[in-house]
Order: structure tokens, then C-alpha cells, then sequence
């Protein structure tokens, strides 16, 4: 068993611990990774329920087209463009990424790996303020003349270039400017991960001993910082030729369209994996502590998550099949979009494995971790559809690239959010959530999620296309009465936003108890972060931790009696 080191001799430690704190420098200035975590966790929320309403408003205008829309009003044409543009720009950008890399990463990574803070806690700080700024950028520019964004999420040229394609100038400039904000606060973010991970660990843990989902977000921040340069340069150039003329994008003036789909696309294929390798990381942890299991082959995920990783950036075209790509070129990105599926669906045997033979407790946590799995897959198998470019033809902008596309993001930022905070919400406040209204709330989200999307999936079948805001004169398409279709995703999505009262009516009640009833650990687990207090405070634990080489591959000493085999060779 190793020595256990004098905290304040590798760290630091004893410089910030007994500080008085006054509310400023608790709340906002915090360079503390776990409220750092709760600001970006908090700051998502808030942002999921703007995006939640847009959704609302512009699926009552699909349903009911042209009705006064209770808490909206009517929604133009001009409106519907803002409203899907800025739903999806918000979920992905300002919901998935603050939550499961920043609040995640942030949360889980000091505490698993058992060091008492990011090693850059200034730049961690100035990290959240720019994403913040980012935000309120967003957010005013619905406010402008000409209202927000309306070109879709993927600003695609010419509707997003000045001129007469162009109808809210300074919406969308507002908007490119938020997202580079946006870019710039994660890159800051991204530093601090990989390096605090690799480089902060608790004596005796070696790169094979970190949790698996520390492993994961690592290689997320690691794609995220590789992709986002080019993205960043074409916001720039967009920027110039919507405010000072060039015309990087302009064909009649020798620019070129597609290579904003091609800057764009080589970010936004991996950005998938971005956010979905924090997700699969938070599932695969609840599912080893759930199923009293060690992970399957801890050391074959993680290679297949760098593989995954590498092959991410070798997909990006098959968003442009239909954009005059060559053919052969086509054929080349067929085949590399269905070789990605091999690992992704690797991974989900390896949770299977995991699952097999363990014995499983079906708590709210992983209740989530397993319909993560199921609904994923579904995004994934119909993903292979329009990975092909045959198909592609026929799919591409229509509602099944919607129910798709929300097959996989619903799984990674819903299912894998309310996985992770239910499942450490516990260590967050030190108090247990209630589990019957978790249940309800559990149900009350994932039933509804699926009457939403099943019926997109027809519609799409049947040829009906994305972005047009009044289908009234399609009511039905190939014989299929879709109107009704199209209600009946509507009203799921009303039941299932209504549902979501639940959760934060558990949260606050579990919140408000008296009683810190949670305990260091209460799910029995094996990592670090719950040797520490709940909630842990500033520095985490009064002595960091050792870890060592035990029955099982590390542990800590004194908590043998909680151990199920963990990272075991063969
Ligand atoms: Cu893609």
C-alpha cells in the first residue's frame, strides 16, 4: 500500500480552504470546479427551457396551422425560421455542451480522479463568464431589427450571407458572433479537462485505473479542440461577407457555398461524438454501479473511443450528398460513415456484456443509463439509411433526418443529462431524490419523447420536407392521413414538457429536505468522488486521496467491504 501524501505538499491545498467567502466571490467569481459545474449545469437548464418553448410554439403552428399560440401568439413564416433555427442552435450549442462536457466534466473530473480542483482554475472561470456572454449574445439577438437567426442551424449560404436571401442582417450576425463566443468558452474548457485528467490524478492511479467516463469526456474535449478551428475561420469569413463584402461564399462573385457546408460539417460530424462520449461515459458508469458489475473490457471501450474518434473526422460529407459533391467521392463517404457504426455498435454490446449476469437494480439513474442504450440505437440503425448515398437521395431534408437526428440527440442530452444529475445529484447536495417522482418523471418523458418522433419518421417516409412552416395544403401525402400525424407529435410533446415539472419539483423538494440523507456513498460505488463528503467541499477532501493496487485494479483503503470487482484483467 502506497504512503498517503500530505495534501498541501502536492497541491497546495491548505491556501483556499478556510477562506471566508463572501457572496460574490462564492457564487459568481467561483473558481471552484463544482460551481463552475453548477453554472454551466444550471445555465443549460435555463437554456433548454427557451429551446423547449420554441419547440412548443413551432409544433402548435405545424399541428394548427395559423392559430393564436397560447403564451406566443401567431407564428409568421418569419417567426417558424427563427424559431427552428435557434431551437436547434440552442439544444446543441447551449444545452448538450454546457451540460455534459462543461457541468460534467467540470462536476466528475477532479472529484474521480481525486485532486482538489482543475489545474487552471482561472481560465476554468473565465471559461463559464465567456460562455455566459455567449448566451446573453444569443438571447439579444431575438431582440434586434429583423428578429433572430433565421437560415436553419446550419447557417448555410445564401440564406445566411448578406443580401436579399438574407432577411435578419443583424440577427444573424449576432448569432455567428454568439457561437464563436461560444466556441471560444469550450476551447478554454477543453484545455482544462485533458490537462487536469492526465496530469492531476491521485497517486497510484495509473491512465488505465481513470473512470471510464473521465476517459470520455477527455477524448470528447480532445475532438472538440481538433474540429472546431476550421468552423471557427468559416464563422469568421461568414461574418466578413455579411458585414464588410467579401464574398468567401458568393458564387456570382467567384466564392463558393459548399465550402461553408464543408467547414461546418467537418466541426458538426464530430461535435456528434462531442456530446455523445460524455453520455456513453455517464451510462457506462451508472450501469457498472447498477448491475454490480465491472465494466466489460474497460480497455477495448476505450480504444474503440479513440478509434471512434479518428474515424469521426473522416464522415463529414455524407451531410452533403445532394450538395454536387462528385459521385466518387460520395462512394468514399458511404463507406467510412458505415464503418463508424462498427464501433459505435461495439460499444453497445460492451454495455450489454456489462449488464449480463450482473444483478440489477432498477433505480431512477438506471432506468435513464438503459434507455439511453435503446433510444440511441434506434438514432443509430436509421443513421445507416443516410449514411447511404443512394438512400441519401431520397431521405436528405426530410422529416426522417429529423426523427433521426433526434434519436440520437434526445438520447445523448436528455436521457444522458437526467442520467448523470439523478445519478449524482446525491454527491452534488448531499440529499436523495425522491424515487417514485423520479420514475414518473422518468416515464413522462420517454414514452412522449417516442410519440413525437415515431410519427416524424412516417411523414418522412412518406417524402414530407423540413423547414416549411404551413403543411395545411399536404394533409395527407402517398394516401396517408398526416395532419393527424402531425398532431399526434404535437401533443406528445405537450404531455412530455409538462412532465418536466415533475423533475423540478423533485429537485426541489429533495433540495429544500432538512436532512443531508445521502451519506459519502450511497449507490455503493467504487470511484473517488464518493469518498468525499456530499457535497464535497472547496478542495474536496481534507486529505486527498491515495489509491492502490487491490484485490481489484485501485481502491481505496477502508472501503474494501463496498467493492464489486472493478477493471479486473481477463
Ligand atoms: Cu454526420
Amino acid at each position: 500500500m502506497a504512503e498517503s501524501i500530505p495534501a498541501d505538499a502536492t497541491h497546495g491545498h491548505d491556501v483556499h480552504h478556510h477562506a471566508e467567502q463572501s457572496f460574490w466571490s462564492k457564487y459568481v467569481f467561483s473558481t471552484d470546479h463544482k460551481m463552475i459545474a453548477m453554472q454551466y449545469m444550471f445555465t443549460g437548464m435555463a437554456m433548454a427551457l427557451i429551446g423547449g418553448f420554441m419547440a412548443y410554439a413551432f409544433r402548435m403552428q405545424l399541428a394548427f396551422p395559423g392559430i393564436e399560440v397560447p403564451g406566443y401568439g401567431t407564428v409568421t413564416a418569419t417567426d417558424y425560421n427563427a424559431l427552428v433555427t435557434n431551437h436547434g442552435t440552442i439544444m446543441i450549442f447551449w444545452v448538450a455542451m454546457p451540460v455534459l462536457i462543461a457541468a460534467f466534466g467540470n462536476f466528475l473530473i477532479p472529484l474521480m480522479i481525486g485532486c482538489d480542483d482543475m489545474v487552471f482554475p482561472k481560465i476554468n472561470r473565465l471559461s463559464y463568464q465567456i460562455f455566459l456572454l455567449s448566451a446573453i449574445v444569443l438571447i439579444s439577438s431575438f431582440f434586434v431589427p429583423g428578429g433572430g437567426f433565421g437560415g436553419g442551424w446550419t447557417a448555410y449560404p445564401p440564406l445566411s450571407a448578406k443580401g436579399e436571401y438574407n432577411l435578419t442582417s443583424l440577427g444573424s450576425s449576432l448569432w455567428l458572433v454568439a457561437v464563436a463566443l461560444e466556441f471560444v468558452a469550450f476551447l478554454l474548457g477543453g484545455i482544462n479537462f485533458v490537462t487536469t485528467a492526465m496530469n492531476a490524478r491521485a497517486p497510484g492511479m495509473k491512465m488505465f485505473d481513470i473512470p471510464i467516463v473521465v476517459w470520455l469526456i477527455v477524448v470528447a474535449s480532445i475532438l472538440f479542440m481538433a474540429s472546431v478551428g476550421p468552423l471557427i475561420a468559416g464563422a469568421v469569413m461568414l461574418f466578413m461577407d455579411q458585414n464588410i463584402g467579401t464574398a468567401f461564399f458568393d458564387p456570382d462573385k467567384g466564392g463558393d457555398p459548399v465550402l461553408w457546408q464543408h467547414l461546418f460539417w467537418f466541426f458538426g460530424h464530430p461535435e456528434v461524438y462531442v456530446v455523445l462520449l460524455p453520455a456513453m461515459g455517464i451510462t457506462a458508469e451508472i450501469m457498472c454501479v447498477f448491475a454490480r458489475k465491472k465494466m466489460f473490457a474497460y480497455k477495448t471501450f476505450i480504444y474503440t473511443t479513440f478509434g471512434t474518434g479518428v474515424l469521426s473526422f473522416t464522415v463529414w460529407a455524407h451531410h452533403q450528398f445532394v450538395a454536387g459533391i462528385d459521385p466518387r467521392m460520395a462512394n468514399i463517404f458511404t463507406v467510412t460513415t458505415l464503418l463508424i457504426s462498427i464501433p459505435i455498435a461495439e460499444m453497445c454490446f460492451i454495455y450489454i456484456a456489462t449488464l449480463y449476469g450482473g444483478s440489477i437494480r432498477l433505480t431512477t439513474p438506471m432506468l435513464w443509463a438503459l434507455a439511453f442504450v435503446a433510444e440511441f440505437l434506434i438514432g443509430g440503425v436509421t443513421g445507416i439509411f443516410l449514411g447511404a448515398s443512394g438512400a441519401d437521395i431520397y431521405f436528405h431534408d426530410t422529416y426522417f433526418v429529423l426523427a433521426h437526428f433526434h434519436y440520437t440527440f434526445f438520447p445523448i442530452a436528455i436521457i444522458g443529462t437526467f442520467a448523470g444529475f439523478t445519478y449524482w445529484f446525491p454527491k452534488m447536495f448531499g440529499k436523495m431524490m425522491n424515487e417514485t417522482l423520479g420514475k414518473i418523471h422518468f416515464w413522462g418523458t420517454i414514452i412522449p419523447f417516442n410519440g413525437i418522433f415515431i410519427p416524424l419518421f412516417v411523414l418522412g417516409g412518406a417524402g414530407q420536407h423540413r423547414r416549411i412552416y404551413n403543411y395545411q395544403h399536404f394533409p395527407d401525402l402517398a394516401g396517408v392521413e398526416m395532419q393527424d400525424l402531425r398532431v399526434f407529435a404535437t401533443v406528445s410533446l405537450i404531455i412530455m414538457l409538462a412532465f418536466q415539472l415533475v423533475f423540478f419539483y423533485n429537485c426541489f423538494i429533495s433540495w429544500r429536505k432538512k436532512e443531508k440523507d445521502a451519506g459519502k456513498n450511497p449507490w455503493k460505488a467504487n470511484t473517488l468522488e464518493w469518498t468525499a463528503e456530499s457535497p464535497p467541499p472547496h478542495g474536496n477532501w481534507p486529505e486527498l486521496p491515495t489509491v492502490y493496487r487491490g484485490p481489484y485494479e485501485y481502491s481505496v483503503p477502508g472501503r474494501e467491504e463496498d467493492y464489486y470487482p472493478q477493471n479486473v484483467p481477463g
